[in-house]
């Protein structure tokens, strides 16, 4: 749930479903995959989404939420979370001149037959993107990860009308470029808090504040691999995240195979 103060209104066209305010346009689409690959899919469906006109009024890409079927599907470079990659790839790269302006994204696997489906978040005011010291950024990525290094940042702060929104990105047990705790659930979940907690430093130097945390304004989102894992997850999150509102869990698979878990989250009400 998207709130926003000041009026708001709502479009549907070109198979695009557009809600926008002063400062913030949200565009969401979902399109069936139907034979051109979906590496074409994806560039024709960001570039679609990013027209001219829209970044003229709201030019600063905040986050990316990426939904694909069967994301581990293909093998080495025919995996279909690669092959979206390029096609993403190739839409920012016309748009976004410097790599380290990408947006803050999430990209996570759906059931087969799926369509693809992608929300972005735009605004009108400038935001700033950075990275996780712990962790090497995804767009330096070395050439074992795929052809095409992902283009999405770590994190990106908005500066809102009630202050500062800090957008984290799909965080996983990954350390410098690797995936760490294979097969070990509960191993990945203490190495993405870890990883969570760096960003929270990170972000509160950037704004000048320690407040930075898993606060009652901290609402995330974790996606588990396997069902079966997910009470266990939800146990191990309780105590830094102790209101059920502010704790979604949803089944999806994460871009590496032998990855387990994934969150991302919002947190408001930043000073
Ligand atoms: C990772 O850290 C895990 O391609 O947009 C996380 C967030 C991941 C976003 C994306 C991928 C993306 O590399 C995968």
């Amino acid at each position: 749930l998207w709130t926003c103060p000041g009026p708001h209104d709502f479009h549907e066209g070109d198979g695009l479903q557009i809600a926008r305010s002063r400062d913030h346009c949200l565009v969401y689409a979902s399109v069936a995959e139907a034979g051109a690959g979906l590496r074409n899919l994806s560039r024709e469906l960001y570039d679609a989404m990013l027209t001219g006109e829209r970044l003229r009024d709201y030019p600063h890409i905040v986050k990316a939420w990426n939904y694909i079927a069967e994301i581990n599907e293909g093998e080495a470079d025919d995996e279909r979370y690669k092959q979206f990659c390029l096609g993403r790839g190739e839409v920012y790269d016309a748009l976004l001149p410097e790599s380290g302006r990408a947006p803050s994204a999430t990209a996570i696997g759906s059931a087969p037959g799926e369509p693809l489906t992608v929300m972005l978040l735009l605004a009108r005011r400038d935001v700033s993107t950075f990275e996780n010291p712990r962790q090497v950024s995804a767009f330096r990525y070395p050439r074992q990860y795929g052809p095409r290094s992902p283009n999405f940042s770590r994190a990106a702060l908005l500066d809102a009308a009630g202050g500062h929104q800090l957008f984290i990105s799909g965080t996983a047990a990954i350390v410098g470029h690797e995936s760490r705790h294979h097969e070990d659930v509960s191993g990945q979940l203490a190495e993405t808090v870890n990883n969570l907690e760096s960003l929270f430093e990170e972000a509160g130097q950037r704004i000048g504040t320690s407040g930075v945390g898993f606060s009652p304004s901290c609402h995330l989102r974790v996606y588990v691999r396997h069902a079966k894992d997910a009470e266990r997850v939800t146990a191990a999150l309780a105590p830094l995240v102790p209101a059920p509102e502010n704790l979604v869990l949803l089944e999806g698979a994460i871009c590496r195979s032998e990855l387990l878990v994934e969150m991302d989250g919002i947190i408001d009400e930043l000073p």
